[in-house]
């Protein structure tokens, strides 16, 4: 992460990170989305709550289960869920041992509902928070979404209100619902193929879709190594994890204590002290 993207996502709490799949990966990414359009479930509608500028046509499309997809289709989102692209911007927000919470896929045809504002900071959650100490950002469940199609620059889709990470205020809900100062909420238009990074806590939420073409945005969220919001339970390797390569059999270990170099001799093991 360069100081450049490290002072933009401090200051905004998301960035754009450019090219994240190649040509091919992307070609493979469509073709499965495709391949399972069936499985899509379309909402009822519940995204937009009381707005009436976020409020749609249609419900917006989930999609999940991709690591379980058949060969060849899962390949691609295996490969995903560790892109060595994405590890250096990992590392440095949620430091080494970052673990994969959660994949989904979120489709919005033309009219789809957005979504209203959510999180923002204030109350402070443990799980989701944003912290600069010592010299560092340290964040809770930080996502990235990767595009698989176009987001123009009046499309809709993924929307925040920028700085929001480090809110001191609740948010009054007529800024939530998207009735009062619209022009704070910023949407961020993306390539496909790019990847969106931001903080859970950055307020966010996503504006009607517009387009003739369908939104297409896989949504990966990450914990740092210790932090898991669903973790009750004896942890169980998933079926496929022999077939994953080291990198993602990693992000899909169980939660645990990973050491961070300390700058001591004495942790020079860097094991759990
Ligand atoms: O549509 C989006 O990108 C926003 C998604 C979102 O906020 C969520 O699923 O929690």
């Amino acid at each position: 992460m360069t100081d450049a993207e490290k002072y933009c996502f401090d200051v905004h709490g998301y960035l754009v990170i450019e090219n994240a799949l190649s040509p091919d990966q992307l070609r493979s990414a469509n073709a499965a989305v495709d391949a399972h359009s069936d499985r899509v479930s379309i909402r009822p509608n519940d995204l937009a709550r009381t707005s009436s500028t976020l409020k749609g046509t249609t419900g917006r499309g989930d999609l999940g289960g991709m690591l379980t997809w058949d060969k060849p289709h899962c390949e691609i989102f295996r490969q995903m869920i560790a892109l060595p692209v994405f590890a250096p911007y990992l590392e440095e927000l949620l430091g080494p041992g970052f673990r994969l919470e959660a994949m989904s896929g979120l489709l919005m045809d033309q009219g789809a509902e957005g979504f209203w504002f959510h999180e923002g900071a204030e109350p402070h959650d443990r799980s989701r928070g944003f912290l600069y100490r010592n010299g560092r950002m340290f964040c809770g469940m930080t996502n990235i979404a990767v595009q698989l199609t176009d987001v123009g620059p009046e499309d809709g889709g993924f929307a925040c209100l920028p700085g929001s990470h480090k809110a001191n205020f609740p948010c009054p809900d007529e800024i939530r619902l998207h009735h009062e100062h619209k022009d704070r909420i910023a949407q961020i238009p993306a390539k496909a193929g790019d990847a969106v990074l931001f903080v859970e806590c950055l307020m966010h939420g996503a504006l009607p879709w517009t387009a003739s073409h369908q939104r297409r945005s896989i949504l990966m969220r990450y914990q740092s190594g210790p932090v898991t919001e669903g973790g009750m339970g004896t942890y169980t390797p998933p079926p496929f994890y022999d077939e994953l390569t080291e990198a993602q059999q990693a992000v899909l270990a169980p939660p645990g204590y990973r050491c961070e170099d300390k700058g001591s001799q004495l942790y020079g093991n860097k094991q759990k002290g």
